[in-house]
């Protein structure tokens, strides 16, 4: 018997330079064998990270008709996967995603915020749809600024203990999702790494990666395609975690090499067919 591609309905904008969000979404999950559906919630030039005010137009009046259709054409989707979203409304509009896909794995990315601070144009009535969005998610992939956002806890700046990092995981986890992620922390022994939290095992793992001195935007989207795709592929959790920090790790020093303009993100083109390895991911470590 033939098997189509597992399905992803991708949520996410669509960023036409700086290789962010859909731009580097849509060739991760392909490469990886996943079919994507792009649901776009807004078209934009650019990113917001630094190429000042991008030409916007966004789709929050395109999202519910296109629920519609694929759901009157009957399509089936095995995951939908959120993740930088315009409005307080766009949220409401995943969560039909949600409501009409019940058996599919939701991947919520919270996209909202890095380092320490809030991304331009997100209001606190966002934060309070993403956290909507995080308690009917199965996984999860905040990093360090958006674990404490959406714990609405003051963000600590500096390494935090392993202790500490259990419970930042633990009580994310106690919000809904089985399986929670946290990028770009640093421990206290100075490691720099992903943490993962799988409540139904009560298991705790980290992938420690190289640190760079550098920041590129789309990394977190690049992060969390890799895992979604790895998850449906079979991976267990900290392989999943393992497999994307590999990646991202691998393609932040191939462009770091080549020291571009980092508002112009990561050259995943020099790197996509990494993914196309098969090879059981193994770096990780229990926190
Ligand atoms: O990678 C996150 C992201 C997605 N979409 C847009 C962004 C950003 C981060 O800056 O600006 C439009």
């Amino acid at each position: 018997m033939t098997q189509r591609p597992l399905r992803v309905a991708a949520i996410h904008d669509l960023s036409g330079f700086g290789r962010s969000s859909l731009s580097v979404i849509l060739p991760v999950l392909s490469v990886m064998g996943v079919q994507v559906c792009p649901v776009p919630t807004a078209v934009l030039s650019t990113h917001t990270g630094g190429f000042g005010d991008p030409v916007l137009r966004d789709l929050t009046d395109y999202m519910g008709p296109a629920l519609e259709h694929y759901r009157h054409l009957g399509i089936q989707m095995e995951c939908v996967y959120t993740g930088y979203l315009g409005s307080a409304e766009q949220t409401r509009h995943c969560r039909d995603f949600f409501d009409a896909y019940p058996d599919a794995l939701i991947v919520v990315d919270p996209v909202m915020g890095d380092h320490g601070k809030l991304y331009r144009s997100f209001t606190g009535e966002m934060v309070e749809g993403l956290r909507g969005l995080v308690q009917r998610a199965e996984v999860i992939t905040p990093n360090v600024t958006e674990a404490f956002l959406l714990l609405d806890e003051a963000h600590t700046s500096g390494p935090i203990s392993t202790s500490a990092a259990r419970s930042l995981l633990a009580r994310l986890g106690a919000m809904g999702p089985g399986r929670v992620v946290i990028t770009g922390v640093t421990l206290a022994t100075g490691e720099y790494c992903n943490l993962c939290y799988d409540r139904e095992h009560n298991s705790y793992w980290k992938s420690v990666s190289d640190y760079l001195p550098v920041a590129y935007p789309g990394t977190g989207d690049i992060f969390a395609s890799v895992l979604t795709a790895s998850l449906l592929g079979g991976d267990s959790l900290p392989m999943a975690m393992d497999r994307a920090t590999r990646y991202v790790e691998l393609t932040i020093k191939t462009t770091y090499s080549y020291s571009p303009d980092p508002r112009e993100g990561v050259m995943l083109e020099r790197t996509l067919e990494w993914l196309t390895r098969k090879e059981a991911a193994k770096g990780f470590l229990t926190l």
